[in-house]
Order: structure tokens, then sequence, then C-alpha cells
């Protein structure tokens, strides 16, 4: 499915997947498919408040995440990127800790990981990595120019600040990579209701972007394309689109019941290969990896969500009256009297 683009040439020489990175890339892939089903299990339980599932991302997630280079480029998440934290190497019960409302977006260290605080303004995350990538090119020359990656949605293609963000970004020349996982629905609406012109990728030309549209179930084919397309931004080639079809499986979040807008036939025909499976299947194939080393991955995979789980049940309360620290430099004088209203109301002080 991937189209061939207009990027432009690129001293990409890197070289092809080893099979130990294919290998890599499944654990990841099978880490990130445990902890999320996890986490749907630990709302019901009551150990998170809330969370928003990617299942039948984690190809799309776990291919762009992997081509980060985490020594100089910077990623930019929506609400639903835990795939994306993970195969960056977050620490996540920091990522997880978001989930649990313990602390504004999470108590990982954005700065030290390259993942921005988790974003739940749909395209919110756009803005602020163009703005970042136009820092790269002002920035001296010889620190090396970094990437932006942001992650957005079919539904927040539909917003103006990715209109202004892609315009910016080409005319500025801004080295992002505006990485879309369309899949199939924004919350209710699908996406044929939402995105014209055929396709969010489709969209790029009108800027003068070059766009990638890639199979978003393939880890290999998603990695290769954010490889290319990285490769392209930090050459000074300005912007790349790629937007990665992909399928949500399950709810929008957990306070959402999809059965309120589609049926489970509906979603089983839509939903295609389980990217998981599809990858197992290739490596089994291709006898890069044998029965052993799945069932290694799972039992891994298991360990490290109960280590997590328990990392975040030990997270205490942070006291509330921090919420009102981080709003500005300064703060302002409404900010004051709303946060002695709230300490009066809430610690009766
Ligand atoms: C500015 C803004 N408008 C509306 C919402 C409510 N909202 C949350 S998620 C969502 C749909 C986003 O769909 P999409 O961009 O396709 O991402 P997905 O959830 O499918 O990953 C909406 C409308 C919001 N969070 N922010
Ligand atoms: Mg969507």
């Amino acid at each position: 499915m991937t189209t061939k683009p207009a990027l432009a040439a690129v001293d990409d020489d890197a070289a092809p997947l080893s099979n130990q990175q294919l290998r890599e890339l499944y654990t990841l892939m099978a880490a990130v498919r445990h902890l999320d089903t996890s986490a749907v299990a630990w709302q019901r339980q009551g150990i998170i408040p809330g969370y928003a599932p990617e299942l039948g991302q984690e190809a799309a997630q776990v291919g762009s995440g992997y081509a980060v280079d985490r020594s100089r480029d910077f990623v930019f998440p929506t609400y639903r990127e835990m795939g994306v934290a993970r195969a960056m190497g977050l620490d996540m019960v920091g990522y997880m800790s978001t989930h649990k409302a313990t602390w504004h977006g999470g108590m990982y260290n954005p700065v030290e990981s390259r993942f921005a605080p988790i974003q739940a303004v749909v395209a919110g995350s756009v803005l602020h990595a163009v703005g970042w990538a136009h820092g790269q090119t002002l920035a001296a020359p010889d620190e090396g120019t970094g990437v932006a990656m942001t992650y957005f949605g079919d539904g927040a293609s539909s917003q103006g600040d990715v209109h202004e963000a892609m315009n910016f970004a080409a005319v500025m020349k801004a080295p992002v990579v505006f990485f879309i996982q369309n899949n199939g629905w924004a919350i209710s609406v699908p996406t044929e209701r939402q995105v014209a012109g055929g396709s969010v990728a489709a969209r790029a030309a009108g800027y003068g972007i070059p766009a990638l549209q890639v199979d978003g179930n393939d880890v290999v084919a998603v990695y290769e394309a954010t490889r290319s397309a990285f490769a392209h931004c930090r050459n000074g080639n300005g912007p790349v689109v790629i937007e990665a079809m992909t399928y949500r499986r399950g709810p929008h979040s957990t306070a959402d019941d999809p059965g309120r807008y589609r049926t489970l036939e509906e979603e089983r025909l839509d939903a295609g290969e389980d990217p998981l499976e599809r990858f197992k299947q290739r490596l089994l194939a291709d006898g890069v990896a044998d029965e052993a080393f799945f069932a290694d991955a799972q039992r891994k995979a298991e360990e490290e969500a109960e280590v997590i789980r328990m990392g975040i049940q030990d997270l205490g309360p942070r006291p509330g009256a921090e919420m009102f620290n981080l709003v500005f430099q300064e703060p302002t004088p409404a900010l004051q009297s709303q946060a002695t209203a709230w300490r009066e109301e809430s610690e009766h002080v």
C-alpha cells in the first residue's frame, strides 16, 4: 500500500533491519499489546480512572517510534501513543501515571525522554511540534538538526490548526514529520464522514509537502517510511506527511461504548488482519524467530506489565494545590484567587 513519495533525494543509507532488530520490534509490539489490554483491565478494576486503548495500532506506533533518534529528535504525542512511548524506552510507570491522573502529563521527564507530555487537545500536539521544529532551523547549525514528529488522528486532521501547522511548516521548511494514524474513526464518526479529498495524505499536495500513505499494520513498512521521512527532514527539505492506515479495534476510550455506532461484525470485517499476528507469521515464515521466542516475548510482556501495575499502585496522590503552580511562570491574580478558593474548599485552610 505504500505509495512512493516525491521525497527529495536523501542520503538514507541505513541498512535494512537485522534479524535481531526484527525480533526486538516484535518484543516491543508484544509488550505494548499486553500493557494496553492490561490497562483496560486496570481501569475496570479501579486502578486507573481512564485510558485510551490502542489495540490494533501497535505496528503504527512501534514502527514509527523505533525510527526516532533520541539524541536529537522530539515526539509530540496525543493521548493514544503508549506504544510510541514504549518503543522510545520511556519510564512506563511515569507514563502510565498520567492515566492514573497522578500528575499533569505524566511523571516521566519529557526533555530527557524526548517525548512531550500527553496531549488531550485534539491537534494541539501538531502546533507544538511545528514550533519546536522551526526552532531547530533557528538554532546553530553545528548543533545538528533534530526532527519533530507529531502524532494525530484522522479526526484531528479536520482541525484548522492542522492546516495552519502544515502551511507554516512547509513555508518555513520546518523539519517535522506529520504522522497520522488513520484508525478509521474519530470516536463515533467514521473517516469517510470526516476527511474530504480522498485521504489525509492527499491534502499534503496542497501545501507542497511530500506524503507517504503506508500500511499502518505492517511494522516494517511503517518503520521504513518513518526513517525515510526523518532523513528527508534532517537534510533540510522541510516537512513530510505520513498517513498510516490502521484500525482502532475496541472503544475510543474506557468511557466509550462502540456498540452505539458499529456492530462487532463490522469491526471484525473492517479491522483486517491483526498486526501482531501478521508480524509473527512473517517472522516464522522467514525463519527469524521460532515459537519459543514468541512464548518468551509473551512471558516478558506479562512480567513487565506486572511491574508497571505495582509501580502505579504504589504512587501516592500528589498535593492537589500543585495544579495551580505550573500554569504560568508568574501566577496571575485570577489564578491566585482560584487557588485560594480551591484550598478553602478542598483542604479547609
Ligand atoms: C480541540 C478538541 N476538540 C474535541 C475534543 C474531543 N475529542 C477527543 S478525541 C476526539 C476524536 C479524535 O479522533 P482522531 O483524531 O481520529 O484520533 P483517535 O482518537 O481516533 O486516535 C475528539 C473529538 C478534544 N479532545 N479536543
Ligand atoms: Mg481516528
